[in-house]
């Protein structure tokens, strides 16, 4: 094994069960295209593009090459009253994906601090126009929007809050979510079902007065929590009511932004404009760490009224518009643009849906759900051990299958590349059926 047993034992894995993974570790230490390698010498095909976050495929070479100019010309500049050539550039570049009205764009390290950033700017401009009372976040059940403390706080997947449940932050309200087997169970894309469901968003605002909500933050299309499509109407109705009582929306895109749904981003696939826009992983392709808010020119205009000499922003992170992650980026949004990404990912919606439904009838199988190349299909739990069943997929996938897959407990999770081969999501969903039909 190419790590010994003490590097092992030192490193506390993210979202994972440590124990449990350090007795047979899957260790990955290559990757090209759609393949990573392991260290005992497989090819294994990756189905999860990354974490969401590699819809190219892995170690493009053309952002490769761009990471590897820029570490040489310029590794790290001041972000702070002081900038470089490349973040400005971007800026530009990623704005000009995005509906007109958005205009500016701040950059962060991840989707978690993409989230708080928002949050806060939400606050800021309420409070630059003179309505500092709007303090109430309304956040939705199953959401996630990250693991710090806003996000955590606006998100509803409750064991991520569990352990920290007094130290989320006061005034935050939760939507009901939109899952529901006995209206929507295998639908394909949107459910026509539970567009009614935005309508808690009138009883909130009765309740606490719609003139004290700051923002409302959704996923156009809810990821993590496993695959959860808007219901037909939901996003305008949620649109509609923001703007009766003069709410910004915030869309959480770090998943369903860069052609993960089909468009740039879920807002121009929806038809549905937010305030805010967040996102992170494609944005670089995984390949460094980036995110990044993107607002409406209003927005940023409420900021833009004191003394010019004053900082109108009171945050930002040491590495927000880092300079070889702004190199990844950029290169990584010329290649959406020359190899057409977001037309390919839309074509192959319908092929993903018809691999993935093939599962549906499968008796350990309890739902299936998919928008753009964004797909889940739930297992039914093992009586007493919730979760058991899906890492047990996840793990012989990779073992036996030669196949990487995501499970959220018993939910697994896919995420085809954005340029897949048709035959591989066939293959997947195949080599899926082998694993389910193995198991008790
Ligand atoms: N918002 C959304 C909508 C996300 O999907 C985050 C915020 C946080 O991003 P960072 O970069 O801080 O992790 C995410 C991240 C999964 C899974 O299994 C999804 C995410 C992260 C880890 C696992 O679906 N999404
Ligand atoms: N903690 C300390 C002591 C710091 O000096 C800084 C930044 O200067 C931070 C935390 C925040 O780090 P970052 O800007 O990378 O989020």
């Amino acid at each position: 094994m190419t790590v010994s047993a003490a590097s092992l034992d030192a490193y506390w894995m993210p979202f994972t069960a440590n124990r449990d993974y350090k007795k047979k570790p899957r260790i990955i230490v290559g990757a090209e295209g759609h393949y990573y390698h392991t260290e005992d010498g497989r090819k294994v095909y990756d189905a999860f593009s990354g974490l969401w976050t590699s819809g190219l495929g892995h170690c493009h070479p053309k952002i490769v090459a761009a990471v590897q100019k820029q570490v040489a010309t310029l590794d790290y500049a001041m972000g702070f009253q002081t900038s470089h050539d490349k973040v400005f550039e971007l800026a530009a570049k990623v704005t000009a994906l995005a509906p007109e009205a958005f205009t500016q764009i701040f950059f962060t390290n991840s989707g978690s601090e993409s989230v708080d950033t928002a949050l806060k700017i939400a606050l800021a401009y309420h409070r630059a126009r003179g309505e500092g009372h709007r303090t109430r976040l309304i956040g939705r059940e199953r959401g996630y929007h990250g693991v710090n403390f806003g996000g955590m706080s606006v998100g509803g997947m409750s064991p991520n809050r569990k352990a920290f449940g007094s130290s989320l932050l006061p005034c935050v309200d939760h939507l009901p979510h939109t899952f529901d087997l006995e209206h929507n169970a295998f639908s394909r894309g949107q459910p026509q079902w539970g567009a009614h469901l935005a309508e808690d968003l009138v009883r909130l605002a009765a309740l606490h007065d719609g003139g004290n909500i700051a923002a409302v933050i959704v996923e156009p299309v809810a990821g993590s929590t496993g695959v959860l499509p808007p219901p037909v109407g939901y996003l305008e109705r949620l649109r509609e009511i923001c703007d009766q009582h003069g709410i910004l929306l915030i869309f959480d895109e770090v998943i369903t932004a860069f052609g993960r749904v089909g468009e740039a981003f879920g807002a121009q696939r929806f038809g549905v404009e937010p305030d805010l826009i967040t996102m992170a992983k494609g944005l670089s392709n995984g390949v460094i760490p980036m995110g990044a808010v993107m607002v409406q020119d209003k927005v940023y205009q409420a900021f833009m009224q004191g003394p010019e000499q004053a900082i109108e922003l009171f945050h930002g992170y040491t590495y927000s518009g880092h300079p070889v992650a702004a190199a990844a980026a950029l290169a990584t949004i010329e290649v959406y643009a020359e190899e057409g990404t977001f037309e390919t990912s839309r074509s192959l919606e319908a092929h993903f849906e018809e691999a993935l439904h093939s599962l549906a009838d499968h008796p350990l199988v309890r739902d299936v759900r998919n928008f753009g190349l964004m797909g889940s299909v739930e297992l039914e739990s093992r009586p007493g051990a919730p979760g058991a069943r899906g890492l047990e997929v996840h793990k012989n996938c990779f073992w036996e299958q030669d196949l990487v897959i995501r499970n959220g407990a018993d939910t697994l999770q896919f995420a085809p590349f954005l340029n897949s081969k048709p035959d591989d999501m066939s293959l997947t969903m195949e080599k899926i059926r082998k694993v389910l039909d193995g198991l008790d």
